[in-house]
């Protein structure tokens, strides 16, 4: 980990009992009983549904003897559950959304972990989630090794004053060659690639048909032919902040895991039917615990 990017003026002052950290969007502070349940915490899944956190536990807790689910009371703004080592939790649409559950799980791990650096390193963060692919068919699951903003620079953000914060989007290579692997055999075409995170589905991700477009046909095709040539796999809208957040606290174990649901490169408008969509993302679903059971059990 790297301890000069961790925020100890605030959060050690938690850590000793000055003051509680309330998390406020997941409705749970430092303090409270519930907390201790989650002290054996070694992976922390991210999705963008609340549905799809339900069912993730609901199926971690049938592989593990119907081991307790336990639910954080705040479901509002994000659905969490916990269940047998496993934090899952939905991180809503988008960085600014995914960000401030990113932010206050990185708070609730240092807690829980009692600030313990080789205890947070060896948690497991994954984000399993869908994309539009770039050349590469719907249902395809695409396992990122960069994750990159839609100029293909790293997340960056407005810094008090004229300059910007900026992040390294870079996924350890290990783990996505790891989850590779778990799922190889397996019937499921997995890739590996560089991912771009759009701050919006329709302008940022270069599509036609929104209710506002600043696109041309050939704009929108030069952009996705340039993306593609540079490695870009598929896009999304959190991957390149998770990476850069985790690389600043110095994680050595992330992965992102996500199904595409479209070919950028034949269109914009998501048609598959209800059942094809759902196939794609059991298939991202899949490659996350296939990975999951072999390297937790
Ligand atoms: C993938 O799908 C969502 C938009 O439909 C967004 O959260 C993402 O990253
Ligand atoms: N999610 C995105 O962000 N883009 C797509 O094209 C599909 C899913």
């Amino acid at each position: 980990m790297r301890d000069e990017s961790i925020n100890h003026a605030f959060l050690d002052g938690v850590l000793a009992g000055e003051y509680p950290d309330v998390y406020y969007h997941f409705g749970v502070a430092s303090g409270d009983g519930l907390m201790d349940a989650l002290r054996d915490v070694r992976a922390i899944i991210l999705a963008g549904s609340g549905d799809r956190i339900v069912e993730f536990a609901q199926r971690w807790s049938a592989l593990h003897d119907g081991a307790p689910i336990v639910a954080l009371p705040k479901e509002e703004r994000f659905v969490t559950r916990y269940c047998a080592g496993v934090l899952f939790a939905s991180h809503g649409m988008g960085m600014p959304s995914a960000s401030i559950a990113v932010q206050e799980l990185l708070r609730m791990l240092y807690f829980l972990k009692g600030g313990d650096h080789d205890a947070m390193a060896d948690v497991f963060w994954a984000r399993v989630g869908t994309s539009g692919g770039v050349g590469l068919p719907g249902g395809t699951v695409v396992v990122t090794t960069e994750g990159v903003m839609a100029d293909l620079r790293p997340y960056r953000l407005l810094q008090g004053g004229s300059g910007e914060y900026w992040f390294d989007g870079t996924f350890p290579a290990d783990v996505a060659d790891a989850v590779v692997a778990a799922s190889a055999g397996r019937g499921i075409p997995v890739e590996q690639g560089r991912t771009v995170a759009g701050n919006e589905f329709f302008l940022e991700q270069f599509r036609l048909d929104g209710a506002i477009c600043m696109e041309t046909p050939e704009s929108k095709t030069a952009w996705l032919e340039w993306i593609h040539a540079q490695g870009v796999r598929n896009i999304e809208m959190e991957g390149a902040m998770l990476a850069g957040y985790l690389n600043h606290w110095g994680f050595p174990k992330f992965a992102m895991i996500c199904a595409t649901l479209l070919d950028r490169l034949q269109g914009d408008q998501v048609t598959a039917s209800k059942e094809e969509l759902h196939l794609f993302s059991e298939r991202s679903g899949d490659v996350l615990f296939h990975y999951l059971t072999t390297t937790l059990g």
